[in-house]
């Protein structure tokens, strides 16, 4: 029956636009990852994805620590050093999280960025 096909299209139509007016769109963050500049801290949602990138012929890496600090002891190594790089750190669940440059002292130049992710949803 054309009738009933019509009116599951439009149901199925409608639920699509509800659930996209309702869902809380993950976005992505791009973060330009030099030294010389201080990174204001980072309000994010859970889902949330920082894309740290660099291609300015600067060797940088991402080290994750878990405090503010400047010392990678301790830390995750995300990337290996290079002059480019890109390295995308998906915010899974809520939480504060340091990230830092392990190169020379880029770190004592600014390159340190902290990053809150909260629940965005309901
Ligand atoms: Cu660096």
């Amino acid at each position: 029956m054309p009738a009933i096909r019509a009116s599951a299209g439009a149901f199925v139509a409608a639920l699509l636009l509800f659930s996209s007016l309702c869902a809380v769109q993950a976005k992505t963050i791009p973060l330009t990852w030099v030294h010389g500049r201080w990174f204001a801290n980072i309000n994010a949602c859970v889902g949330d994805t920082v894309a740290f990138s660099w291609s300015n012929g600067s060797q940088h890496d991402v080290v994750e620590v878990k405090s503010r600090t400047c010392s990678a002891a301790g830390g995750s190594r995300l990337t290996g050093v290079s002059t480019k790089g890109y390295k995308a750190v998906k915010l899974s669940k809520a939480g504060t999280r340091h990230f830092m440059c392990s190169v020379g002292p880029h770190c004592a130049l600014g390159q340190t960025v902290t990053v809150t992710a909260k629940s965005c949803s309901g």
